[in-house]
């Protein structure tokens, strides 16, 4: 784990494991309802990218704003978005963040600061540049924090956003969760560096690379991005290097992953890891941890049981919110 000058309180580190708990129980009971046959979507687990969005989110506040992809609920449960409005959506209920209309690939929750999930890989880098300007003119000291895969980095938008951002130097955070694989494709395949975050030079703004599977070396480097974005200074691309677990979707048996590089992915587990390391520094005692967990565990239950007790949404619905109302 890495060492900060600063290291965070044991209160945020714990609140740090809360996240990455309530992203990873969440997401084995999504699994274990699509293997039960009660919920059918196509699902883009981030099971080993936990660390990341705990780490940043714990960093922001609720009106900052937030752009993710596809694989993208862990970003939205650490960023606030309450876990049974997801629920809801994604068992496409009226009850749901939008209304049941959106689905697993195309969450917003404005109030939990969750603006844009897009399924196109790349297209939501240009959108945070937007929303970073937005506030940028309104005066505001809210921050972007634009989440994308390594894929979506070889995409022309992301270019383009960086060279934007870096010129009004708009208050945005480029992350790009690099999990070493975009679809079927290894990331030396697709990509013609060995770090994205050496891009960044090109664009004159910092670039880092993290290790994203250590908390601590994702907090300081979010911090420094954070302030500097709040600051006035511009934006920052952070690499995060991670690896996530279940394969691209759902159903995804991985065959294309060389066994010896899934068993080493599956040891540096960001969860097992982290928990002893708080356990191991005095962060927290085993009985907290425990409570925490129990936690969020019935808070996952009761999110299941608030989405299922909801009705589904009506058909007259649904293009409702999707085409502008003629004036009469
Ligand atoms: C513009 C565009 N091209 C191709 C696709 C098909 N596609 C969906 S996900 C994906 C992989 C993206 O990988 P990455 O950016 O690394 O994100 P990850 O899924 O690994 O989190 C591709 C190529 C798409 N959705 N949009
Ligand atoms: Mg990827």
């Amino acid at each position: 784990m890495t060492e900060l000058t600063a290291e965070p309180s044991s209160e945020i580190l714990v609140e740090i494991y809360r996240k990455m708990v309530q992203i990873r129980l969440n997401d084995e009971r999504f699994i274990s309802m699509m293997k039960a046959g009660k919920m059918v979507m196509p699902y883009y687990s981030a099971r080993g990218q936990e660390a990341i969005p705990a780490a940043i989110s714990v960093q922001l506040e609720l009106t900052d704003y937030l752009v993710t992809i596809y694989r993208g609920i862990h970003d939205m449960i650490a960023k606030g978005v309450p876990p049974k409005l997801i629920w809801a959506e994604l068992a496409g209920r009226s009850t749901g963040a939008c209304k049941g209309k959106g689905g697993p690939m195309h969450i917003t929750h404005p109030k939990s600061g969750c603006m844009v999930t897009t399924g196109i890989v790349g297209a939501g880098i240009p959108i945070g540049c937007g929303l970073a300007l937005a506030a940028q003119l309104r005066g505001e000291t809210r921050v972007t924090v634009t989440n994308f895969g390594d894929g979506a980095a070889n995409i022309g938008a992301f270019h383009e956003s960086l060279n934007l951002a870096s010129v009004w130097k708009l208050p945005v955070v480029f992350v790009c969760q690099n999990n070493r694989y975009a679809e079927h494709t290894a990331f030396s395949k697709g990509t013609s560096i060995e770090r994205v975050a050496d891009r960044a030079k090109s664009y004159d703004i910092p670039g880092v690379t993290v290790d994203g599977n250590d908390p601590l070396a994702v907090y300081g480097a979010a911090k420094q991005a954070i302030y500097r974005a709040r600051a006035g200074g511009g934006p920052t691309l952070i690499e995060a290097i991670t690896f996530r677990f279940n394969g691209h979707l759902i159903g995804d048996m991985g065959e294309y992953i060389p066994k010896a590089e899934y068993q080493a992915a599956l040891a540096a587990d960001p969860y097992p890891k982290y928990r002893q390391w708080l356990l191991d520094h005095g962060h927290a005692t085993a009985a907290t941890l425990e409570a925490l967990e129990g936690q969020v565990k019935a808070e996952v239950d009761e999110a299941v049981k608030f989405a299922f007790d909801s009705p589904l949404t009506d058909v007259a619905e649904i293009k409702r919110d999707v085409y502008a109302e003629a004036a009469a």
